[in-house]
């Protein structure tokens, strides 16, 4: 009984689900959505491009999609020419917060909707953009801090930490920055000894690292890294120098990538703090909302959660990107 009746449920669920706003405009014509994407600076970016790309195909929404190499000159140059190409929609992840007044401001007079995916933008005029969704990134950092602190709050102190922060002027790093410092503030054990930019890359991650045991050697306590990519260089960095990741320097990081599990189940990363790339279901749903002259909340927070070292192996199997 029980069994027949969740069976008609999933039926009446699933009956709901695509009765949802359709893929096509009121003329019958396609959904055209241009997406400027930052670049595939990581993990986390290159599985939110292909969420992003296989909800749009799945849900039948034309997607323009372009990559910016991590250049904000780039992000305009495609808005513009998806302005000028007439879409639908546009939605873009932007490299850093500030200098996007005068592209949204075009969009906004050719009437075209904004949709701003994974980082925020500062700017005065919030009817510049229709709805921002991502995560909440100063949570993240907190939850890292918070953490760090369980884990050593038996030890007598000083915690030298470094700091290996994303990209210049990004969401992220600002963001992450400022939940990690809000946590350890007044708790004067700790003490970020560097903190300087990777940039968000392996590559990155692993020359600052370097250059950071250089200055500080065995002094460093503690890594925390905006994202998993740079923490995976840094990892690299410190074996390099005789030094046990995971042992002798703890290691916390953000994204919670495969790459980031496979770190820990071998002992190497500490904790990692999810942040999930998979928006693009979310996103073309928003997109046809908006076509079928919905209103959508202007924030939309992504659900996540913290997986320490010890979790790894259990959660492996069940990550997604
Ligand atoms: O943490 C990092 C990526 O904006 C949340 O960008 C995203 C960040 C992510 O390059 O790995």
């Amino acid at each position: 009984m029980a069994n027949r009746f969740s069976a008609f449920m999933l039926v009446v669920i699933s009956a709901l689900a695509l009765t949802g706003s359709s893929a096509v405009r009121a003329d019958d014509k396609k959904i055209t959505l241009g997406f400027s994407q930052i670049g595939a600076e990581s993990e986390w970016r290159t599985a939110n491009t292909k969420s992003i790309k296989e909800a749009a195909d799945t849900t039948g929404i034309n997607l323009k999609f372009s990559d910016a190499q991590q250049k904000q000159e780039n992000q305009i140059k495609a808005i513009r020419a998806f302005i000028a190409q007439k879409v639908d929609v546009i939605a873009f992840s932007p490299v850093v917060e500030t200098g996007w007044e005068p592209v949204l401001k075009e969009a906004k007079a050719a009437k075209i909707p904004v949709i701003l995916t994974d980082r925020a933008v500062s700017a005065k005029d919030e009817t510049l953009w229709v709805t921002f969704m991502g995560s909440d990134f100063v949570e993240e950092g907190r939850r890292a801090a918070n953490w760090l602190v369980d884990k050593t709050k038996d030890a007598p102190g000083p915690v030298n930490i470094v700091e290996l922060q994303g990209t210049v002027g990004s969401a992220p790093a600002i963001d992450r920055k400022k939940g990690f410092e809000e946590v350890l503030k007044g708790k004067d054990k700790y003490k970020i000894i560097r903190s300087q930019t990777g940039d968000f890359t392996r590559a990155k991650g692993k020359e600052v690292m370097e250059a950071f045991l250089k200055a500080e050697g065995k002094k460093i306590n503690v890594l925390f890294a905006h994202n998993d990519d740079m923490a995976i260089g840094a990892i690299q960095a410190i074996e390099a120098a005789g030094i046990k990741p995971g042992k002798d320097i703890l290691i916390v990081s953000i994204d919670g990538v495969k790459g980031a599990f496979e770190a820990m189940m071998a002992g190497k990363l500490n904790v990692s703090v999810e942040c999930s790339p998979l928006l693009g279901p979310q996103l073309m749903s928003a997109v046809k909302d908006l076509m079928a002259g919905k209103t959508l909340p202007k924030r939309i927070v992504t659900k996540e959660g913290v997986f320490p070292m010890e979790t790894a192996a259990k959660e492996f199997p069940n990550r997604k990107y």
